[in-house]
């Protein structure tokens, strides 16, 4: 009760405040506050897009695995190192130098999905001995070896990461040398690219330079359960998780324009090289997602996509070598910026002393 009502006590002086200061607010308040509301309608305009799933069985990899990898009649099938125990698909076991997947077998033609990832990595390994990581596909090929986590490089589709191992960050810590605190990424790092079958993952720098975006994840050797949550609706590829165990979901990357055509395969993998990981999907859970679309959207959902591709992926790959200039870079360009308005005025003042000289000495 009493805390009820200091609560409201709070909230009217807050309100208080609020009518006290609005006189002297400022233009940029108006401004943040405009903003605000212009978010909250969209968050209205999202929920007019009322969103409906339905579980589908025969994309779903769920206990107890029933026929997988011995039935040819299951809807998902075994490859390389991986193998099926009552608990878990094992992609690899915490052993070096495996490589292992699990592949639907039926091509997907949903327009809008969303697939939710149960995982677990874990291993012997102290933190960064351990890798290399897995890798989430829809894409067009399946049951492919390779050293993308497992699947072969130039795919044709999505992948989505889970890279345990800094390879990059590692070699450039030998030289002595780093990246900034804001372009470093910490690892166990989660990251998707779109590939179109001529793009190569660069293992070496940790697919870097065909990254559409990531977030760091701590997923090694946690008790509780990890999942992660992939959802590609209107064209809009999201990708959330929920790692610490509170069954709430962290957004990881957000990227609207990703065309991804229909019937590609759904599959996971997984790689270990010199160090190793336990890397098990426990279910892997698609989900059909009806979507309302206005007119305009449902005239560009109908046209074909027969290329996976990014829009304005230069924009996006520009964000992101900005967001690479380093404090130095940031610092020499302010100070010649400042230079050039420093020499522009000085310019002006000679010019114009030199303008009201002339007419001085025509008046006279
Ligand atoms: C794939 O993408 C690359 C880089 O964006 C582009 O240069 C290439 O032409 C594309 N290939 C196809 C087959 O579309
Ligand atoms: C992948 O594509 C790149 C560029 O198109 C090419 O140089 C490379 O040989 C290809 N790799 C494989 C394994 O096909
Ligand atoms: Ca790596």
């Amino acid at each position: 009760m009493a805390a009820a009502i200091s609560n409201n006590y709070k909230g009217s002086k807050l309100l208080f405040s609020f009518i006290l200061t609005r006189r002297t607010m400022t233009f940029k308040s108006y401004c943040t506050l405009a903003l605000v509301i212009c978010s909250l309608g969209r968050c209205f305009a999202e929920d007019d897009h009322e969103m409906e799933e339905f579980l589908k069985r025969e994309f779903s990899l769920t206990k107890p695995y029933q026929g997988v990898g011995s039935s040819g009649s299951s809807h998902w099938e075994l490859m390389g190192d991986s193998m099926v125990t009552t608990e878990q698909v094992r992609l690899t076991p915490d052993m070096q130098s495996r490589q292992g997947a699990v592949w639907s077998r039926i091509p997907c033609h949903l327009k809008d999905w969303e697939m939710q990832v149960h995982f677990k990595i874990h291993g012997q390994g102290k933190k960064n001995l351990n890798g290399d990581g897995l890798a989430i596909w829809y894409t067009k090929e399946r049951m492919q070896k390779g050293p993308v986590f497992g699947n072969m490089d130039n795919f044709t589709g999505l992948g989505v990461f889970v890279d345990t191992y800094p390879n990059e960050e590692k070699h450039l810590e030998a030289q002595k040398k780093r990246y900034t605190p804001r372009t470093q990424r910490i690892f166990p790092f989660v990251l998707a690219m779109v590939g179109n079958g001529s793009i190569s993952y660069d293992h070496e720098r940790d697919g870097r330079p065909t990254e559409l975006g990531g977030c760091n994840a701590m997923v090694r050797n946690l008790k509780h359960d990890t999942f992660l949550f992939i959802r590609y609706v209107r064209r809009r590829l999201t990708v959330m998780i929920d790692i610490e165990g509170q069954h709430e979901w962290r957004d990881c990357l957000d990227i609207p324009g990703v065309r991804l055509p229909q019937g590609y395969y759904f599959g996971a993998s997984a790689i270990t090289g010199d160090l190793s990981d336990n890397h098990d999907i426990i279910s892997l859970k698609l989900y059909q997602l009806t979507v309302l679309r206005t007119q305009k959207e449902e005239e560009e959902a109908e046209e074909e996509i027969t290329i996976p591709s990014v829009d304005n992926i230069d924009l996006l790959r520009v964000g992101q070598s900005e967001e690479g200039m380093s404090g130095v870079a940031i610092f020499f360009t302010v100070l010649f910026s400042m230079l050039g308005c420093f020499l522009l005025i000085v310019v002006g003042l000679v010019v114009y002393s030199h303008w009201s000289e002339n007419r001085r000495k025509r008046f006279y």
